[in-house]
């Protein structure tokens, strides 16, 4: 079929359709297209299959949160067997306000509320099970988690999303018919109540052991127990415009196939559901796949992963979190964030702090973009019509773009800034609506009058970022490559964002020389003492010695905007150099040794799990000092890489003058929440006390108990401690 545009008045258009010759329809119509000289040019065709306007309302959403709040917070749990009693929900300030607020002011575009996790627990009051916020005392069981949440997105102008979980561990008919009709039931009544919903979530985790009423079961269901066809059609019926996490091919989203926030480098918004679809590609998308189906990438705000509360659980590091930004919605993907309110019924404060913290880091890394107002020049753009001119890509609206001709499938822009600028981000933006078609991009910059390549890649898609080492130039020039006809793009940014201050981290090797590492870029203060004021930092220019021990305070400085890392402290023990390991219960060979203990790097282990088997505490250690010290504590550095197994838990000390003779221990005790809170674990003495050898005894280990695992040992000195005034 061949259009086009006879009359045209203003962007209205007569336009006459017609096959070989014979005419179909004449028709006036509304163009997205530009008219040049008499002749309308048309916008580029549709490449493929292009997402519909829900799919497209939703990409621009971009980052959300998926909150997880019920039971498990006042249990501890992950996954709940669906037998605690709502008698434990007792929050003392539940306000959705605080997460609706937390979530806007973090540049959430909404909140997905888990309504019902697969202990079977429903945050509204369902009529399909007496398992509800109804049965509980929260304001005398006529509260509704989801009502309230429904009202503070409004509020806050955020937009609601909803997860019910198909498996249910609670219901008693759970794998049989009666089960199926109360959870289609439960969609109901969630899209009927509570106003629009943006997002529909259907998690993956299904069928298995559960309190199913009483019957304490392991319950298996077939692929086609829930009958999702239906389920899809009810929750169209009910809000047309919600998009379908994880299942549907009409208004699909994707998993990303982890839960770590990490999509694809090359990732294409189109992919095969239940052909060609498994765990590997989930990530990278299939390039002309059949469906449009872009990618949402999940992960936690806490770290290590944790989707419910736990009490000592922390929110991941500003490097971190501002890290999943890049691998998320820098690489075409929704970054869908999991919050864990705790019993109160708030997200804690650390975590809103963290929240603030990345988003702050944010919009300053992507604060100017140097492209704006500078002339760029296009290889071509769709016959010279300057509705698809290269300006289009900097207007500051992601509804125009720049096009190229049909059969021109390569083609570049060229930015000349007119003066030196430096950059170290590249922010990409493919004009989805019509496909998305780039699969090979290159940012060239000219350099002594030649042009040398920076960065290339793969896929852009809805938009892709791309973090740069530092460059200055003054012109750049993208390329960009296609299979399609044509190629478009709606935005482009180059940006000079500022480094991370994140906090400066400290070491101290055997000798007890002290050194002080931070971001490239960053200049590092430190003072040295536990109560250091303003006056006491001094720049830190290499290591220096405190073979003595001691605190150490630092903060790092972005020298170009003056911003500051918060200040870290750290208790450093006396050097080892003259340390020796005279005994101990258990040693195997290599990176298993116990010397591990003490080489002053806090990553090797002292490990009673080696190539000869496991030996379960207690295990001990004897250490010479090599002088008689006045010791007023011990430092103890656990295993940090996440695998609690021989982590130690309880403990001995005990001083010796001779090595021989050792009494009864001068310090025992538990190291406790070390699961939660892997970190340098300090004992101090109430009294100071004179030794030369020192015994260290694992009475016990997390797991199952039956190894020990510790990455170093420290002595405090008591003169430090008087001196920094330590003593309890
Ligand atoms: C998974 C569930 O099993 C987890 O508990 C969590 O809810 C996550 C978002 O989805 O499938």
């Amino acid at each position: 079929m061949f259009c086009k545009c006879l009359h045209r008045l203003s962007n209205i258009c007569e336009v006459k359709c017609h096959i070989n010759g014979t005419v179909l329809f004449v028709l006036l119509v509304v163009m997205a297209g530009s008219y040049v000289s008499g002749e309308t040019v048309s916008a580029p065709e549709p490449y493929g299959v292009v997402p519909t306007a829900h799919q497209l309302t939703w990409h621009e959403m971009e980052y959300y949160g998926l909150i997880h709040y019920g039971l498990n917070t006042y249990t501890g749990q992950e996954w709940g067997y669906g037998d605690v009693s709502p008698d434990v929900f007792k929050p003392t300030d539940l306000n959705t306000d605080q997460w609706a607020r937390a979530a806007r002011a973090g540049g959430m575009a909404g909140l997905i509320l888990v309504a019902k996790h697969h202990d079977g627990f429903c945050l509204w009051p369902s009529k399909t099970t007496e398992y509800t916020i109804a049965a509980t005392s929260w304001k005398d069981g006529k509260g509704d988690v989801l009502g309230d949440l429904s009202r503070s997105c409004k509020k806050y102008g955020l937009k609601l999303g909803v997860y019910i979980s198909p498996w249910d561990r609670n219901h008693a008919e759970y794998g049989r018919d009666q089960y199926i009709k109360d959870y289609h039931e439960q969609w109901r009544e969630v899209l009927t109540h509570y106003g629009p919903v943006f997002e529909v979530w259907f998690d993956g985790a299904n069928g298995g052991t559960g309190y199913y009423g009483g019957a304490r079961q392991r319950r298996s269901i077939s692929k086609d127990y829930y009958q999702f066809d239906k389920v899809f059609k009810l929750i169209k019926s009910l809000q047309p415009q919600a998009v379908f996490f994880n299942g549907s091919d009409v208004d699909g989203v994707r998993w990303v196939g982890n839960e770590t926030g990490v999509a694809g480098e090359t990732n294409w918004s189109t992919f095969n559901l239940n052909e060609t679809s498994d765990q590997k590609i989930r990530p990278t998308g299939i390039k002309g796949g059949k469906f449009w189906l872009p990618a949402e990438a999940d992960t936690t705000i806490l770290y290590p992963k944790k989707w419910f509360y736990r009490k000592n659980s922390r929110p991941r590091t500003l490097k971190q979190f501002t890290d999943l930004y890049y691998t998320t919605i820098g690489r075409n993907a929704s970054f869908n964030l999991g919050l864990s309110p705790g019993p109160d019924g708030r997200i804690p404060e650390r975590d809103v702090q963290a929240m603030l913290a990345q988003k702050k880091q944010l919009d300053r890394e992507l604060a100017v973009n140097l492209v704006r107002g500078v002339t760029i020049v296009a290889s071509e753009f769709r016959e010279s019509a300057p509705a698809y001119s290269p300006g289009q890509c900097i207007d500051g609206t992601t509804k125009t773009y720049w096009a190229t001709s049909d059969g021109i499938n390569e083609a570049s822009l060229t930015m000349d800034f007119g003066k030196e600028v430096a950059f170290n981000r590249l922010l990409l933006q493919e004009y989805i609506a019509l496909g998305q078609r780039v699969d090979e991009f290159t940012l060239e910059v000219q350099q002594a009058g030649k042009w040398q390549k920076v960065v290339g890649g793969t896929t852009i898609g809805y938009k892709r970022i791309l973090r740069l080492n530092p460059v200055t130039t003054s012109k750049a020039r993208l390329t960009l490559k296609t299979d399609a006809p044509c190629l478009t793009l709606s935005h482009i940014g180059l940006y000079n964002a500022p480094i991370i201050m994140t906090e400066p981290v400290m070491h101290s090797g055997r000798e007890g020389m002290v050194s002080i590492h931070a971001s490239d870029g960053a200049v590092v203060f430190y003072a040295v003492g536990e109560k250091s004021s303003a006056a006491d930092f001094n720049r830190y220019s290499g290591p220096f010695d405190l073979g003595k021990g001691g605190h150490v305070s630092a903060y790092a400085l972005d020298p170009v905007t003056g911003w500051k890392s918060d200040v870290v402290s750290k208790l450093f023990g006396i050097a080892k150099v003259n340390w020796k390991i005279t005994g101990c219960s258990c040693s195997h060979e290599g990176d298993a040794s116990v010397e591990r203990l003490i080489d002053g790097d806090d990553h090797t282990m002292w490990r009673t799990d080696g190539k000869e088997g496991r030996q379960p505490p207690p295990q001990w250690v004897t250490i010479d000092l090599g002088e008689t010290i006045n010791i007023s504590g011990f430092t103890c550095m656990p295993r940090g890489d996440g695998s609690f197994v021989g982590l130690v838990d309880r403990y001995e000390f005990y001083l010796s003058h001779d090595g021989t003779h050792w009494g009864s221990p001068v310090s025992q005790g538990e190291f406790s929440n070390i699961q939660n809170n892997p970190i340098e674990q300090v004992i101090r003495l109430s009294t100071p006390q004179k030794a030369r050898f020192v015994k260290f005894n694992a009475t016990h280990a997390l797991e199952a108990n039956d190894c020990v695992v510790v990455c170093e040992l420290g002595i405090v000195r008591a003169v430090d401690q008087q001196k920094e005034n330590l003593c309890p």
